[in-house]
Order: C-alpha cells, then sequence, then structure tokens
C-alpha cells in the first residue's frame, strides 16, 4: 500500500516487518508440502506472489492492540492469506470472473489449467484448516478460530457474498443489496482477521467484539475503495484488469451513488471503525494509523 506522509516511520516499520513475516511463514509452510510436484508449485505460484497481506497485517495489528504475543498470532494470520488466495484464485476462474491477471501475474488457470486451479483453491482452503489447528494455541482457543474463520469462509458469508454478486451481473442493484454483497464477500473476512488478533491475545469479549466491528467497517471501506480503483486506478500499479465492473454491467458504489459519494462514504467508514476502538489506549495506535492509510491505497 502506498503510504500517506502522516504514516510515522514507527509504524511503516511494523507493517513493513509484519508483510515480511507473513510471507516468510507461507514460505515456510509450502515449501516441502507432501504433494504432487506440481500442485506444490502451483500453490506457492499463487500464495507467495506479491499480494499487500491485508488480512494477516490486521490480524497481527489486532493482536499488538491487545498487547497479544504476536508469534502465536502468524499461523492464523497465514490461514486468513491461504483462504483469501483461494478465494480469488476460484474467483478468477472462467466460471467465475474470467479473469488472466492476478497480483501482477497471469492467474493460475492460465498459468497452469483450470484444474488445477480449483485444486490449488481446494488445497490453500484446506490448509488453512491445518495450519490454524495448531499447537501454539490452547484447544479452546483453537476450537474458536476455527469456528470464526469456517464461519467467515462459508455460505453465508464469502461464499453466500460471492454467490449473490454472480446472480447479481446486469441487474441493476439497490444500495442495500450491494452492501449486503460487500459486507459478506470482503468485509467479512476482515472482521475475522481483527476478532482472530483479540481472540489469540486473550482480549476480553468486549474488546473482541470492539475489533470485530472495526475489522467489518475497515472492510467495507476497503471494497468501496475497491471498486473506486476499478473506475480510477492504475492497471499496472493494481496488478490486475480494471474497468471491469462497469464493461460487466456490475453495481458498485460509483455507479450507484457516484465517485464524490463514494469517497465520502468510504472515509466515513473508516472514521467509525476507528470509532470501534475507543478505550483501546495507545496499543491500538498502529491499527488507527493504518486503517487512515487505507483511503489512499492505490493498488
Ligand atoms: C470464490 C468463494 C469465492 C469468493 C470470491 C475474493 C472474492 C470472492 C472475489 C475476488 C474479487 C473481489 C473484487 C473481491 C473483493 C475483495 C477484494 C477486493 C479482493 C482483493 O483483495 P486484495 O486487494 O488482494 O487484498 P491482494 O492480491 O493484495 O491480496
Amino acid at each position: 500500500m502506498q503510504m500517506a506522509d502522516s504514516f510515522s516511520g514507527d509504524q511503516a516499520d511494523i507493517i513493513h516487518r509484519f508483510r515480511e513475516q507473513v510471507n516468510q511463514w507461507l514460505d515456510a509452510y509450502t515449501l516441502q508440502l507432501d504433494s504432487p510436484p506440481r500442485l506444490r508449485e502451483a500453490i506457492r505460484y499463487c500464495l507467495l506472489a506479491p499480494g499487500k497481506r491485508l488480512r494477516p497485517i490486521l490480524a497481527l495489528l489486532a493482536c499488538r492492540a491487545c498487547r497479544g504475543e504476536i508469534e502465536r498470532a502468524f499461523p492464523a494470520a497465514c490461514a486468513l492469506e491461504m483462504i483469501h488466495t483461494y478465494s480469488l484464485v476460484h474467483d478468477d476462474l472462467p466460471a467465475m470472473d474470467d479473469d488472466e491477471l492476478r497480483r501482477g501475474r497471469p492467474t493460475c488457470h492460465i498459468q497452469y489449467d483450470e484444474a488445477t486451479a480449483i485444486l490449488v483453491g481446494d488445497s490453500l482452503l484446506t490448509m488453512a484448516f491445518e495450519v490454524v489447528s495448531n499447537r501454539s494455541q490452547t484447544a479452546r482457543e483453537c476450537c474458536r478460530c476455527v469456528g470464526i474463520l469456517a464461519h467467515a469462509a462459508g455460505y453465508s458469508e464469502l461464499i453466500g457474498g460471492q454467490f449473490d454478486d454472480l446472480a447479481a451481473q446486469n441487474r441493476l442493484l439497490t444500495i442495500d443489496e450491494l452492501a449486503s454483497i460487500h459486507l459478506r464477500k470482503t468485509a467479512r473476512l476482515f472482521a475475522a482477521a481483527s476478532e482472530l488478533g483479540g481472540v489469540i491475545a486473550g482480549a476480553d469479549e468486549q474488546r473482541i467484539a470492539q475489533l470485530t466491528q472495526f475489522g467489518r467497517s475497515l472492510g467495507y471501506s476497503f471494497q468501496i475503495i475497491d471498486d473506486l480503483l476499478d473506475v480510477q486506478g492504475n492497471e499496472n500499479r493494481l496488478g490486475k484488469r480494471t474497468q471491469k465492473d462497469q464493461t460487466r454491467g456490475k453495481s458498485t458504489f460509483p455507479a450507484l451513488i457516484g465517485i464524490e459519494a463514494s469517497h465520502r462514504q468510504a472515509r466515513h467508514l473508516i472514521d467509525e471503525a476507528i470509532g470501534h476502538l475507543e478505550g483501546l489506549g495507545d496499543d491500538a495506535d498502529a491499527l488507527r494509523q493504518w486503517a487512515r492509510q487505507m483511503i489512499h491505497r492505490t493498488q
């Protein structure tokens, strides 16, 4: 993400370090997978591609905001990235969004083939649960993390949102219908990331609820900004095709309420997200600053 001037050096260092560490963990998790070699290669091609790692970073920052032990949050952070990458790989398939470019590279089914892309997605989704049920957590905490991830990735949220999104093409949605899709398809995984950070830190239930709300508002804002970037963004910088929503007759925030109002709504949601962190003190400053930067993102 491009950093604006207000993002202090210390905070930017934390984000940079978290991103590097997540990349190292993802590398380690997949380096010696006991799978057919070509499947392993395709999994690594997708997972280690230069994504922004926003969901893992969110989980780590949430854990930090509650003074949790960061090392214990890496498995859940990586599980989030695995679920997110699986959803991108499947979303890019011809039966869904039919894309050729992702993270600046040919999509999985173009680089390999459709069957491989389906199996890469299946592998990443199941690997996420393998990774999150590791021994660095208590059994109780582990079950809770599995439940949070399963719900966020499941039939009512990520998959349900995707289903409704596909069904909505070429139909003008109401703003409430579009909001419901954005909240399930995108914001729910952000909410889960933030919630997981709190759970792993051993935060009390009120803080966990605050973090969940924070992630939800931030994720919703992130998706509105994504809609804006599809209209106004730079394809090279984004590493994916732009102007696709309009070509496909998709309802988006800019299409329904206009560009200025979409910017306002995105900013309002970021303020709302930060408002949910009231009482979390200085420990949540990195999380607050990171959220504020979201509006400036160009990729
Ligand atoms: C296939 C079950 C299933 C779901 C697909 C994630 C998704 C749902 C579709 C991808 C297309 C899309 C616009 C999703 C909304 C969320 C989003 C903007 C994803 C891209 O996330 P970034 O920008 O990607 O964090 P990187 O590559 O940086 O990780």
